[in-house]
């Protein structure tokens, strides 16, 4: 495939890096977002996302002349959709996929499309997503022949998004093989990692199931620890003592599941076959439980002190040593404790620079843990690691991490 013009709708975590990846193989990326201002800080070669090494690679590209970012999208070879798709905030156990985004960036791009141009979906979609999508393309431009449409579902990590990127393997499913043999030819053009063909359903499902697998076994995880604590049993030595079995690999309990996409993605699948995703159903309601047994256990050390002890939230973000907020368990618990008025928050983010979120103050953690009566480890930051045992003895712990267990 020569080098040819890509449109990338959406410019969030996974639509700029893959434009700048795509734009730093030689092809003339447009970025296209709803947003005025994100429009103009990629145009100034800047990033309004945290990620190692993308600061960089955008200024490389756009001072080059090979990424430039629009409100709307233009003609084109090739056009990504990376919008968001979350669930529908509606009341009710159950959450509904919302695919608006989808749909308003398809019907945004068809204008634009010309015979033989390629349309990959990269949103991590609801199974038949990749069909409406070619759905909305035959409906609006009945005049073209021939359009190839696929899905590529992305399977980075966030940390470490400009690596995985490259590396990671995908999977490709077009709504027909010679989709997807297109689709291959261009990730081909940066992707190291091997470049598999399957039909867009699958590969739908594929991802939801890669994020759902992960979610079972942390929920696994988080039951685990719910039980030893009842029995007196410290869960970190068991899951290390359980772990030197060959075969068992027992994940991590935590104050529950946060991020954009662990918590989001198995919904999807409990939406398309409600009365046979039982397990996987179950797991996020025990994942979305954990904050609120974390917070019961605040709330009786801090009966047991008397009075309004002081509780130091360590860490906010939703896992350790980034920043993101994004559906936060920790976050979530330290709101949740301040508006008790069980007691008096310390809240300590060492990735935020600001000195305030959404009310609630922020503190640096050696004041925290110096001032604090119970200290309630959220996040395993390398900061609160190196906290030596001196500055805690004599404090009510409750490590939801395990760093100082
Ligand atoms: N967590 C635990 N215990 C563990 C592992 C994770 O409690 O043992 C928690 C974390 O603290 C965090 C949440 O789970 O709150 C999710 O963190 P994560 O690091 O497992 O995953 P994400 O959400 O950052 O990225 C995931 C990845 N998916 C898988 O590993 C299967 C990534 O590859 C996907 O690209 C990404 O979702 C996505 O965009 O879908």
């Amino acid at each position: 495939m020569g080098k040819e013009k890509i449109v990338v709708m959406g410019m969030g975590y996974i639509g700029l890096p893959t434009a700048t990846v795509f734009a730093a193989a030689g092809f003339d990326a447009l970025g296209v977002d709803v947003k005025k201002e994100v429009v103009n800080t990629i145009n100034g070669g800047n990033i309004h996302i945290v990620e190692p090494d993308l600061d960089i690679a955008v200024r490389d590209v756009v001072s080059k002349g090979k990424l430039r970012a629009s409100l709307s999208p233009e003609k084109g070879d090739v056009f990504i959709l990376a919008v968001p798709t979350p669930f529908k905030k509606e009341q009710g156990d159950a959450k509904k996929p919302d695919i608006a985004y989808v749909e308003a960036a398809t019907e945004a791009i068809c204008p634009f499309l010309d015979e033989e141009n390629l349309v990959i979906l990269e949103s991590t979609s609801p199974v038949g997503t990749t069909e409406r999508v070619h759905e909305i393309i035959r409906a609006k431009r009945p005049d073209l022949k021939r359009v190839y449409v696929a899905h590529c579902p992305e399977r980075v990590l966030p940390g470490r998004i400009m690596t995985e990127l490259v590396e990671n393997d995908r999977i490709v499913g077009g709504i027909d093989e010679a989709s997807a043999q297109k689709a291959k030819a261009l990730y081909k053009s940066f992707c190291k990692g091997e470049i598999i063909t399957t039909d867009s359903r699958t590969a739908e499902m594929s991802k939801l199931v890669e994020n759902s697998y992960r979610d079972v076994n942390i929920a696994f995880a988080n039951e685990i620890s719910v039980i030893c604590e009842k029995l007196g049993i410290n869960v970190w030595e068991l899951i290390a003592l359980a772990n030197r079995h060959p075969r068992v690999n027992i994940l991590s309990p935590g104050p529950g599941v946060g991020g954009h996409c662990i918590a989001v993605d198995p919904w999807f699948i409990v939406d398309s076959a409600p009365e046979l995703a039982a397990l996987i159903h179950t797991a996020r309601n025990v994942n979305d439980q954990k904050p609120h047994w974390v917070i019961g256990k605040v709330r009786e050390a801090a009966a047991k002190i008397g009075g309004k002890p002081k509780i130091a939230c360590l860490g906010l973000a939703f896992k350790a040593d980034i920043d993101d907020l994004r559906e936060s368990p920790s976050l979530e618990i330290a709101l949740e404790l301040a508006h008790s008025g069980i007691g008096e928050v310390l809240a300590c983010e060492p990735n935020i620079e600001e000195t305030q979120i959404k009310g609630l103050k922020l503190c640096g953690a050696q004041e925290a843990v110096e001032k604090a009566d119970i200290l309630v480890v959220l996040v395993d930051h390398k900061q609160f690691k190196n906290i030596g045992k001196d500055k805690t003895a004599g404090k009510t712990i409750i490590d939801t991490r395990g760093i100082w267990s």
